[in-house]
């Protein structure tokens, strides 16, 4: 449990599933999680090696944009800085894009994906995720709000030009930071580069 819950958030005892463009087949065998784009050397990982790779473990609370938030969760996974590290992803990236088996995409700044907790989850509460929780692994950026975390990941894609996931291209926010509510796009926030406009 953290000290402070986000402005505009409330406690829910359980997860809110949620799939808008519903749950794929996943076959665990053939599925690989690629890393591609501004990177030096493309990689691609299957299920058994990212699960060697867990390097972090930690409790972290859970947000949802539409105000719920689940306290507690403890989480496992791999860092992405790791991935990009492995990837050698070039100063030329910017933004990073995470795409889902079921064609569900999400984008957050390069800054916010490596920074120290942003992993690459593949386990929550000690078990691997449940189907309906994005089996086999999803991002988890802490201090993002959920519709980041794209269930059934399957692709990393580190990019120069920003370019809308599913929700932001519905006028959700760039970033989607919790602590500053960044809900809406519109919100102190300007796509070439992370500076803050000044807000008339
Ligand atoms: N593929 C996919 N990922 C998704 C979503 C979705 O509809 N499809 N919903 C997002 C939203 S808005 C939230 S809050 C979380 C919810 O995670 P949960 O379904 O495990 O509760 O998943 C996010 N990732
Ligand atoms: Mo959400």
């Amino acid at each position: 449990m953290q000290e402070q819950i986000p402005p505009g958030q409330k406690y829910v005892k359980k997860f809110i599933y949620y799939a808008a463009l519903g749950v794929p087949d996943v076959d665990v065998n053939t599925y690989k999680l690629k890393i591609f784009g501004e990177v030096e050397k493309k990689l691609e990982f299957s299920y058994e090696e990212l699960l060697k790779m867990i390097d972090v473990e930690y409790t972290k609370d859970f947000h949802c944009v539409t105000g719920w938030s689940v306290a507690g969760v403890k989480w496992e996974g791999v860092k992405i800085k790791t991935l990009a590290e492995m990837a050698k992803v070039k100063d030329s990236a910017k933004w990073v894009i995470f795409y889902s088996l079921d064609g569900y995409t999400s984008v957050v700044p390069v800054e916010d994906a490596l920074s120290e907790d942003s992993i690459v989850a593949l386990k929550m509460n000690g078990k691997p995720l449940d189907i309906k929780s994005g089996f086999p692994a999803r991002p988890f950026i802490p201090h993002l709000y959920g519709w980041k975390s794209a269930k059934w990941l399957t692709a990393i894609q580190f990019t120069t030009e920003y370019q809308d996931g599913f929700w932001e291209e519905r006028g959700y926010h760039e970033r989607g930071n919790v602590w500053e509510e960044e809900r809406f796009k519109g919100k102190g926030f300007s796509h070439s580069g992370l500076k803050r406009r000044p807000i008339l």
